[in-house]
């Protein structure tokens, strides 16, 4: 909802009917602000860096709540009411006009006009400061009215109604008394009001910037995308212009989700079938991974990953399945193709990523086979490379319809090995969960093609990685940063990559890898790799210092109290975080449940918001490519809910094992969940019923008006659902109970020394600056 208004650009004694006296006192008796406040804007909207430079409004040319068309409007709104003036009139008085009109365009607008609290209704001017009030009651009292009368459009457009004549008596008698003028304006909140708000320096000089807490943790929130998933463990998009998304449940079905958040009900793929897993908490068996090919808008197909069982001994599977040719919303189900088996010696460490490259290969990734520290052979899987254990391989797959299913790429980096796996691409992989490549930097391109993996730790440390062609990530000799085993650890033809962070296992125990931010939406978290925790359900963020290469460390926590105050976000999450996702635009989501069971529908989607800051209005839209459907949709219905200081009532935690154990528990907890949902009316009181029925008369500045209406108007109401109540269920994150645990972390760039290195740094405010906005100049009277 934009502040916009046709009664503008109305000639003055044209007047039409409203009425926002009701709302206005209303104001006076219910005005209480509570909580805390943060920037945003009177669409309940973060702000922006606008488009262009503001020509009117310019303090807020950086960061604010307007682009130059609503700045344009604000202008003709000032220069409606300085026609009333004669030149001195216009001296004394524009600047207060000029900036009380201007502060829809401020960043802290919600507050300022009393728009974020559904207890109060919005006011109509914003809230001033005591002394600033007083000021402008000396110079130019008699212009409130025609400041109200300018913003009257304003008021309608908030749905507010009411007659101008009871404005004309409000102000008529707050005009002549200071005191009742200046409650009338008055913003309590000394920091908040304004002038107040710019010279505040603590909270401009962040202004615009991911809000940190006290300890470093960057304060994002989330947006429900779906619900109801049983262990989601990938999200992909076919790049194609339709903006689907297709998520895959370990049970072995994908299905496919419209741009709008529908979901179609006949599966993607059904693959239950043949997939091999079980509801226990903790099986790493499953369908793993899906795979669109690169060029899928031309070549329909799409590739997966599964653990299979084969005469009894158990295998993942990766093949390959072309779309249907009726149905662009499923896959041919008789099409499958095998591309790859490898015999799996144990249950656990399955690998499961697939993923196309920038160079058009597939990228597969297979675990170290399984039970703990790699015990197979001489030593181990993943530094022995005639196995496709414990290895990043790569293939191409294109042009294999008449061919092998795959073939090698000529540049593989052990072709002249003897005795090496031809398809190995990298080496020393204990268990990658989850790779990513980045897209690059949207302006430069720099980034473009990297490749991002998380590798689950065996018992002290989970790592990211960044995978090379040819590199060795070091296991079984190193688990992160240390020795694992002290004899490889120290064969000096090792020469392994280090990761470029590595966490210990009080922070978490499974790491899940994410993905490099380079979406539209959210311009703050360009360049931040995101990933998180499964065991713990900590996020985390990396960003990288682009001179010395090193990747300095954030926590990602959920915003407190007002901060994730926005429509349809939330600000908790189910803990088990099992997997990241992009879509089409670079937006990013993660996946996680409160269950970690392949039969329990505790899964969601989350879309992960900065509520700092948006990109400008329009920047950012998409439009989605029509896509048939056949059959039906199923309409997405939000869950979770808004949690604010609220302690959770929490059932018990479900059992479950890490991935890197073997499992053997069998409990699985469910629970229903229930929302409350309230609605909160603003009240109003017979007194300002009797008095929207008068009539009255009204002075200005420079001329003498009289205005006569005997409409009795309705009363004034803002109806604002607001959510509150109890976040149900099993281990979730809230704010109020992230893990409290303040590491020393470990984090740099290739081939440092095995110690750890303590980045302690990295808990220094203001490593993600992005200080856009400069503090305000109050440079007055612009025009
Ligand atoms: C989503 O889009 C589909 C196809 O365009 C349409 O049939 C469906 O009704 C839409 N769903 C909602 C909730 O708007
Ligand atoms: C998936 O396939 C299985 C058997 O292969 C079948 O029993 C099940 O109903 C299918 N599910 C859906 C949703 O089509
Ligand atoms: C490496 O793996 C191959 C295939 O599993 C196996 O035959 C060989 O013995 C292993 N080598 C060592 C040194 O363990
Ligand atoms: C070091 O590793 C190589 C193979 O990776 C092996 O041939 C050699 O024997 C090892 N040296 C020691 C001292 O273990
Ligand atoms: C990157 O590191 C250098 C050297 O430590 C430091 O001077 C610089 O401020 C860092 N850049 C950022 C953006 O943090
Ligand atoms: C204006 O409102 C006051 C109450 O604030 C009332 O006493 C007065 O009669 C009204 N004036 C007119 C002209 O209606
Ligand atoms: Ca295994
Ligand atoms: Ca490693």
């Amino acid at each position: 909802m934009t502040l916009r208004s046709n009664l503008l650009v109305v000639p003055w004694p044209v007047r039409r009917t409203s009425s926002y006296l009701l709302p206005l006192l209303l104001l006076l008796l219910l005005h209480a602000w509570r909580g805390s406040c943060h920037p945003q804007c009177l669409d309940y909207k973060p702000p922006f860096e606008p488009h262009r430079p503001l020509v009117f409004c310019k303090e807020y040319s950086k960061f604010g709540c307007c682009d130059l068309e609503q700045d344009e409007e604000v202008s003709t709104r000032f220069y409606t009411v300085m026609d009333f003036f004669d030149y001195s009139g216009f001296t004394a008085c524009g600047k207060f006009i000029r900036s009380i009109l201007c502060q829809e365009c401020s960043p802290y607008a919600a507050h300022l006009f009393d728009a974020e609290d559904a207890n109060t209704p919005m006011r109509v001017l914003p809230g001033l400061c005591r002394d600033y009030c007083s000021d402008y009651w000396h110079q130019c009292r008699y212009t409130l009215s025609l400041a109200l009368e300018v913003l009257g459009g304003t008021a309608r457009a908030q749905g507010l109604v009411g007659s101008p004549a009871q404005i004309t008596n409000l102000t008529l008698g707050l005009e002549e008394d200071r005191g009742a003028f200046c409650d009338f304006l008055e913003l309590k909140d000394k920091q908040y009001c304004y002038p107040n708000v710019l010279s505040n320096a603590e909270l401009n000089a962040n202004l615009g910037s991911v809000r940190e807490d006290s300890e470093g943790c960057l304060e994002l929130c989330l947006q429900e995308v779906a619900n109801g998933l049983r262990n989601p463990v990938a999200m992909i998009h076919a790049n194609d212009g339709s903006h689907r998304f297709f998520v895959a449940e370990q049970l072995g079905y994908v299905w496919v989700y419209l741009a709008n958040g529908s979901r179609v009900d006949r599966p993607f793929l059904n693959l239950t079938q043949a997939v091999l897993t079980s509801p226990w908490a903790g099986d790493e068996r499953g369908f793993l991974c899906i795979a669109l090919h690169s060029s899928f808008t031309t070549v329909r197909k799409a590739y997966v990953y599964y653990s299979v069982s084969v005469k009894k001994q158990e295998k993942i599977r990766v093949s390959e399945f072309t779309l249907s040719t009726h149905d662009v919303n499923q896959l041919d189900h008789a099409s499958e193709r095998t591309i790859l088996e490898v015999a799996e010696p144990a249950s656990n460490h399955n690998g499961g990523q697939l993923l196309f490259g920038e160079d058009g290969f597939l990228y597969i990734f297979i675990g170290d086979g399984g039970r703990a520290g790699d015990p197979f052979g001489k030593f181990g899987n993943s530094q022995n490379k005639s196995t496709h254990l414990g290895k990043a391989l790569r293939i191409d797959v294109n042009d294999n319809d008449d061919a092998a299913p795959y073939s090698i790429p000529s540049d593989n980096p052990f072709l002249a090995e003897p005795n090496a796996m031809p398809e190995i691409y990298a080496y020393g992989v204990r268990n990658m969960w989850r790779c990513s490549v980045d897209r690059g930097d949207t302006a430069t391109g720099r980034g473009r093609g990297r490749l991002f993996c998380g590798d689950v730790g065996q018992n002290k440390y989970e790592e990211v990685d960044l995978v090379v062609k040819g590199g060795n990530y070091g296991w079984r000799a190193k688990e992160g940063f240390s020795c694992y085993d002290r004899k490889l650890c120290k064969n000096s033809t090792l020469d392994d990559i280090l990761p470029i962070f590595a966490y210990p296992h009080k922070l978490g125990k499974s790491v899940t890898g994410g993905y490099i931010y380079r979406g539209c939406q959210m311009p703050n978290l360009n360049g931040l790799y995101i990933f998180g925790d499964f065991m713990s359900g900590r996020l985390m963020s990396l960003k990288e210092n682009t001179t010395t290469g090193e990747w300095h460390y954030n926590e990602i926590c959920m915003g407190k109290d007002q901060t994730c105050r926005f429509p349809k976000l939330i600000n908790s999450y189910y803990k088990y975080i099992i997997s990241f996702a992009e879509d089409e635009a670079g937006e990013l989501y993660f996946l996680a449940t409160g269950t970690p069971s392949a039969s329990a529908r505790a899964g969601v989607i989350y879309k992960i918001t900065d509520p700092s800051k948006r990109a400008p209005p329009g920047k950012c839209s998409i439009k989605p490519a029509p896509v048939k459907v056949k059959g039906k949709l199923v309409h997405f219905h939000p869950k979770e809910e808004f949690v604010i200081n609220k302690k959770p009532t929490t059932t018990a935690a479900p059992t479950t094992t890490t991935r890197k154990t073997t499992t053997t528990t069998r409990k699985t907890t469910t629970t229903t969940r229930k929302a409350t949902t309230t609605t909160r009316k603003a009240t109003t009181t017979a007194a300002t019923q009797t008095m929207a029925q008068r009539t009255m008369t009204r002075k200005t500045a420079t001329a003498a008006r009289k205005t006569t209406t005997t409409r009795a108007t309705p009363i004034a109401q803002i109806t604002m659902a607001t959510t509150t109540g109890r976040r149900p269920t099993v281990a979730a994150i809230r704010p109020s109970d992230r893990p409290t645990t303040r590491p020393s972390f470990k984090a740099n760039g290739r081939k440092a020394p095995t110690t750890s290195l303590g980045v302690a740094s990295s808990h220094r405010p203001g490593l993600l600056i992005f200080l856009l906005c400069a503090p305000f100049s109050l440079s007055a009277f612009a025009p």
